[in-house]
């Protein structure tokens, strides 16, 4: 395995979030190897590091002032194995191909472990939505779009949002796809609106898996959210929904933040001015905290981390959360931490965690209740069914529930009990496996 990373590392120099993201899972499986020879005979991890195939393409668009933009679009079909190719896009100045790749591996296991039947991928563009006006966004999605087209299809690939791609940008998306196809196929893309192929649910289901995967992880401690102290990081789709679903479930919710800072609220975040300010507006933490009154304060440029809280999580972006804030997390007595963010946590972040005893949660099962309602969009365009917000939150409780209990089991079993990181890569790892190798060398 040691042979194998710095390999990676060699033939894709500059790619340290995907070398970080191999590396973790690299770590966790001496376990399953050593118990299974077979899986080394047949290469299987030169097999599923490396992707099926990776896009990369240029998007011009104009802007409103007229000028000619041009920006970087990706695509990394990781591993079809388990089904379509399906996961997000993410739109950010930070996007690269060793972001996407990142993301792309870890899409792999996480749709895995929801038990249904999907591939991973990532794709998206280092084009930055901020501050762009609705028409700017429209025409840079169509240009997107207009290349991407040709990759995509129910059964072959299936994009969704991630950061800087919500509701708006899949909508403009999917007119693109309809105009230049012809076809009205519900299936190629999720997160649609609640009237043209949506699911009740999907707009909340990454922070509500996220809370449910926590909860679960505290019960195993004697303990439930109840009155607990949450520190959230970000404000977007996965942190709004975490907020709503940890108040949901008696906790008091003290933090979001964004690229500017963050927000404190000695009354607990009030969801519906954040969702106000956020969702409607487009604006700003600090925005937030001017309206809220005198119960909340924005710190600008500080770490979230700071406030003390029995559960974090982590709901911004990548390598959030270090190992510095770590140590300030735990001497404030934090007791779980769970990332609704892909690789929100350092690697010796991870660690010190582990050693400390607090639950650590990784997003590849923590955050998986996402794509698990993305995989329940598929099922609804498929039959052309509209199922209720009821039966798409009871089962993905169900699946949250079961993921979490597959993870705890598997990591028993390895003889790692409560490390859920071990737990959830060898869990990922056994079921796209044996799929790769009762599929032949393809
Ligand atoms: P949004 O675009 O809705 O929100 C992103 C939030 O994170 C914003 O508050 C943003 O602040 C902040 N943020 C983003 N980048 C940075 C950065 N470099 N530094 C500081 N803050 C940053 O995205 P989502 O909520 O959808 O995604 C958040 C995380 O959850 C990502 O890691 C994503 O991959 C993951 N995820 C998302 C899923 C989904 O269904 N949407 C599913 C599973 C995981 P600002 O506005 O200032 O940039
Ligand atoms: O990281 C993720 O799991 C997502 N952004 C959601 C992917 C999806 O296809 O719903």
């Amino acid at each position: 395995m040691e042979r194998l990373y710095a390999h990676l590392q060699a033939r894709d120099p500059g790619e340290p979030e995907f070398h970080q993201a191999v590396g973790e899972v690299l770590e966790t499986l001496g376990p399953v190897l050593a118990a299974r020879p077979e899986l080394i005979d047949a290469a299987m991890l030169e097999r599923l590091t490396e992707p099926d195939r990776q896009l990369m393409f240029r998007v011009p668009w104009q802007d409103d002032s007229g000028r000619v933009r041009v920006n970087r679009g990706f695509r990394v079909e990781f591993n079809g194995a388990l089904g379509p190719y399906k996961g997000g896009l993410r739109f950010h100045p930070s996007v690269s191909l060793s972001v996407v790749k990142f993301l792309g591996f870890e899409q792999v296991f996480k749709n895995a472990l929801t038990g249904l039947n999907l591939g991973g991928g990532k794709g998206g563009s280092d084009f930055d939505p901020h501050g762009r006006s609705d028409a700017e966004v429209m025409r840079f999605a169509q240009s997107f779009m207009t290349e991407l087209y040709r990759h995509l299809g129910e059964h072959t690939d299936v994009p969704a949002g991630d950061i800087g791609v919500g509701g708006r940008e899949l909508g403009y998306l999917f007119g693109q796809y309809r105009r230049i196809t012809g076809r009205w196929e519900a299936g190629v893309l999720t997160g649609k609106g609640l009237g043209w192929g949506g699911s009740p649910g999907r707009v909340e289901a990454t922070g509500y898996g996220n809370v449910l995967f926590a909860r679960e992880m505290l019960l195993r401690r004697g303990e439930d959210l109840e009155g607990l102290q949450v520190v959230v990081s970000g404000s977007g789709n996965v942190a709004i929904h975490s907020v709503e679903k940890a108040q949901a479930f008696g906790a008091n919710v003290l933090t979001v933040s964004d690229s500017s800072g963050y927000v404190v609220d000695d009354k607990g975040i009030d969801l519906a001015l954040l969702k106000q300010v956020k969702e409607v507006e487009r604006g700003r933490v600090s925005d937030y905290a001017e309206r809220r009154g005198s119960s909340a304060r924005f710190v600008p440029g500080g770490s979230v981390w700071d406030v003390p809280a029995d559960l974090a999580l982590p709901s911004a972006t990548q390598n959030e959360l270090d190992a510095g804030a770590a140590h300030v997390l735990i001497r404030n007595g934090v007791r779980a931490v769970s990332e609704g963010a892909n690789m929100p946590v350092t690697p010796d972040a991870v660690r010190l965690f582990q050693e400390a005893g607090v639950s650590f949660g990784p997003g590849k099962a923590a955050n998986a209740g996402g794509v698990a309602v993305s995989g329940l969009e598929m099922r609804q365009n498929a039959g052309r069914e509209l199922w209720t917000f009821e039966r798409v939150e009871q089962e993905l409780t169900r699946i949250m529930t079961e993921l979490h209990a597959n993870v705890a089991e598997t990591a028993d079993r390895y003889g790692a009990p409560g490390d859920y990181v071990t737990g959830a890569n060898i869990a990922g790892f056994e079921r796209v496996a044996d799929a790769v190798l009762a599929q032949g060398l393809v």
